[in-house]
């Protein structure tokens, strides 16, 4: 490791200071503002929190193969690190949080940096990293990362962001997984948005991360406490810091350096060597003597960093104080605290800024070529853009289960174990995972062709003492299923660590995770920062709805399609055939490969090229599969999110559409009904989502003046009569399809799922809460037209 270039690295420090704290006063002060009064916000007491710790490691300990997650209301500092570099435009800090410019948070997708992991939702940030590092592993496993160095996988993450349950869920899967080349930071000013922090959280840190096998580096006092604990009477000084409370440190900080005199003369001023040892100093060097925590401290900090040479995951407790080197530092009330014009001035002056050169990078920087020379050299920026791509993996057909009569769950464990039959290079890069549901969501026969994966094989023992079972269940470096522990929130989060292993290493990998349909809400946020982040998976919720029926209430879910419609970044699909859903898995494959960006798809109005990840929603219900489709214009329709099961006669009066596991009810219906109403229709719906988002898009684009835009929602409903009624049916909340009716202007009855808790049979349930075949033709029996005679 080099000699740290602390000479360098303070003027860094002071620059990321001055720019942080700049971006964000131009944003709140300067910037002419559309919205009045309106604060823009931006957080300067917690990035001056954290300008030290991210000076020591993006301008010396971190290297090319690095990936970082920074906190996320340390953004300003992160931008000001790429401008001082010339890889931030001045314009996007002016425009720091205004439309287009540097964001709110470190964002992936929206900033033009490299930003490796988006953060915004604490705790999450924490926990990407870590499962980056079990995503390193597992390639550098299958080989495909040989010859590079293992890159280190940090979070810096804020003191507060440990009262997050998912850091501990996290913490504990890491261990089971044998993690390494994982760093946390942690800035720790003890502090949080509304006040300070409980007494003594370090101890319950240290014994939390020890007991996970994780190394704890504490860097609690900088370089000049340490120098002042060695003089005469500085025993006594440590002694009192040690046991200072968190509050009075931080009042004392806010007051500065004449209240510090005082309070620590009250305390400790009788023994005449502690005296003596404030008295030699100024009520200035007396405060920054007090602020000099270690994580403040580039001596102490690039000590910290450099002396930790192995793989070893390794969480870094930095002492620091919010606010640093601001007058906000310390003020119980700084979260949201922004400097007035006066104190920026005088930090300006303090930090040697000539007036008018407020953005020059290197304004009142001495020997401006000698630090140029530095910054060109500084490891971490050295190898240019850390975002790497890959070429999409060939995607095969994927041929539909022949079962007469099966469920969309068992014939999804049936496509995917045919793929690892027939093996080829996308099957090689499927990544499965599940929360402690591998078998129960039939990811079993897939297991048992392609192993579970560990770094150090496991033997399967209860197959070597010769218990029968049919589920093969060995651990090997080549498997391919992630056991993960039941935290549903890992599993997302896994799922978008993996999703990101083309962009974060350059290699692809197709990650499927299963778990059971309610359980999509445990792990919703982590979801939603996977798609925030662009990752691309597949994430398949089985068993849903009340169809799962004896399984019992708590399990039922009700208002996951509705996740399914809103989530940003995933396209869900609900089939209810397995003709339908190899056609969905294969489209999905590809779907989660593409980065493109042509215009939309004339017959749908839906943006496909950009790619995204897929979720869906599967049932154990045995339904009785239609005769071979083969007809180009069924597929297309599956993919595009609906089809005629039933075309309507030109005089129907009544059309049931369906979504998932209810399409024998929607036949049945159909089928008594059409005595009477010939021309009835039936419309398979298999993704709410898309129908949705085309019509919502075509509507968005003849607003715009494409008057031809129509969506595949139009097509299929502008032909229907006026009079005809629409009649939508799903086993979940019916919202999910009720908006039909606006479509083309149709009455609509929404039959759906409500309420859930209740157990019994699919027939009961469906019949408890109104949607089978009884609840679908009594609804077309009130509806306007001629009354319905029943057949038997
Ligand atoms: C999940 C979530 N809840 C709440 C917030 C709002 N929030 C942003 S920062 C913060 C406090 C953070 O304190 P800490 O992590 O100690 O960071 P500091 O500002 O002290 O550096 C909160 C509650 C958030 N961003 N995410
Ligand atoms: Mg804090």
């Amino acid at each position: 490791m080099s000699t740290p270039p602390i000479p360098h690295l303070r003027i860094v420090q002071q620059r990321l200071l001055w720019l942080a704290c700049w971006t964000v006063h131009n944003a709140n002060a300067l910037r002419p503002k559309d919205d009045g009064d309106i604060k823009v916000g931006g957080h300067q007491a917690s990035s001056a929190s954290m300008v030290s710790l991210m000076t020591a490691l993006y301008f010396h300990a971190l290297r090319p193969e690095d990936r970082v997650a920074v906190k996320p209301h340390a953004s300003p500092v992160l931008h000001a690190a790429h401008y001082l570099m010339g890889r931030q435009s001045r314009e996007n800090l002016e425009n720091f949080r205004a439309f287009g410019g540097a964001q709110s948070y470190p964002s992936r997708t929206k900033d033009s940096i490299d930003v490796d992991f988006s953060t915004g939702s604490v705790g999450l940030g924490a926990a990407m990293p870590l499962f980056a590092a079990l995503t390193q592993d597992y390639l550098h496993a299958h080989g495909w990362i040989d010859g590079r160095p293992a890159g280190r996988m940090v979070a810096l993450i804020g003191d507060a962001e440990l009262d997050e349950g998912n850091i501990y869920e996290a913490l504990q899967e890491g261990w089971k997984h044998d993690l390494r080349n994982t760093w946390w930071v942690i800035d720790y000013n003890r502090q949080s948005l509304d006040g300070v922090m409980r007494e003594g959280l370090w101890r319950r840190i240290e014994a939390i991360f020890t007991a996970f096998d994780w190394r704890v580096v504490r860097l609690k006092y900088g370089a000049l406490q340490r120098a002042a604990f060695a003089e005469p009477g500085g025993e006594a000084l440590r002694d009192w810091i040690d046991a200072c409370p968190n509050a009075l440190y931080s009042a004392l900080t806010y007051q500065g350096g004449a209240a510090w005199r005082a309070r620590l003369m009250d305390d400790i001023g009788d023994q005449g060597k502690t005296a003596a040892l404030f008295d030699r100093r100024s009520d200035a060097d007396l405060a920054a003597l007090m602020e000099n925590l270690g994580g403040h401290c580039l001596e102490t900090l690039c000590e910290g960093f450099d002396a930790v040479a192995d793989d070893r995951p390794t969480v870094f407790l930095a002492y620091t104080v919010k606010g640093h080197g601001t007058p906000l530092a310390g003020h119980k009330d700084n979260h949201a605290g922004l400097m007035t014009p006066a104190q920026m001035a005088d930090l300006q002056t303090r930090l040697g800024v000539p007036e008018g050169q407020e953005w020059e990078p290197l304004a009142g920087v001495p020997d401006p070529d000698a630090f140029r020379a530095f910054l060109d050299d500084v490891p971490f920026f050295a190898a240019g853009s850390r975002r790497t791509r890959t070429d999409p993996l060939p995607v095969p057909t994927l041929p539909a289960p022949q079962d007469r009569v099966q469920s969309t769950q068992a014939g999804f464990g049936k496509i995917l174990d045919a793929l690892a039959k027939d093996g080829g290079p996308l099957s090689d890069r499927v990544l499965t995972m599940s929360p402690d549901v591998t078998v129960s969501t039939n990811l079993g026969p897939w297991v048992n062709r392609r192993g579970l994966f560990a770094r150090d094989a496991q033997p399967d023992t209860f197959r070597d003492q010769k218990v029968p079972s049919t589920q093969k269940w060995a651990f090997s470096p080549t498997g391919q299923h992630i056991e993960l522990g039941i935290a549903e929130n890992n599993l997302m989060l896994m799922l978008g660590a993996a999703g990101l292993s083309h962009s974060l290493f350059g290699q692809r990998l197709i990650p499927v995770g299963t778990l059971y349909d309610p359980f999509v809400a445990r792990g919703l946020d982590a979801l939603n920062y996977a798609c925030y982040q662009d990752a691309r998976f597949v994430v398949v919720g089985t068993p849903s709805g009340v169809t799962l029926a004896p399984e019992g209430g708590a399990h039922q879910s009700v208002g996951t399609p509705l996740i399914g419609m809103s989530q940003d970044g995933l396209a869900a699909f609900e089939p209810a055939f397995l003709d339908e859903l190899a056609l969905i898995m294969g489209w999905s494959f590809d779907y989660l490969q593409r980065d493109g960006d042509a215009a939309p798809d004339e017959r749908t109005w839906l943006r496909d090229e950009t790619g995204g990840s897929v979720y869906l929603r599967l049932s154990t219900r045995p339904v009785e599969q239609p005769l071979r489709r083969d007809d180009p214009g069924f597929a297309q329709g599956v993919i595009d999110g609906a089809y005629w099961l039933r075309p309507p006669g030109p005089n129907a009066d009544v059309v049931i559409a369906y979504q998932g596991c209810v399409a024998p009810a929607a036949i049945e219906a159909a089928g008594r009904l059409a005595g009477d109403r010939r021309d009835i229709g039936v419309l398979s719906v298999t993704s709410a989502d898309r129908l949705n988002a085309g019509w919502t898009a075509a509507r968005r684009a003849r607003a715009r003046g494409q008057t031809g835009a129509r969506s595949l929602a139009e097509r299929l409903l502008d032909g229907l009569p006026r009079h005809c009624t629409l009649i939508t049916v799903i086993d979940g909340h019916p919202a999910t399809l009720a908006w039909l009716g606006s479509v083309a202007g149709h009455r609509t009855v929404p039959l759906g799922v409500e309420h859930f808790g209740q157990t019994g049979t699919i027939a009961d349930l469906h019949r408890h809460y109104g949607i089978d075949a009884d609840a679908i033709t009594a609804a077309a029996r009130l509806t306007p037209g001629r009354p319905v005679r029943f057949a038997g």
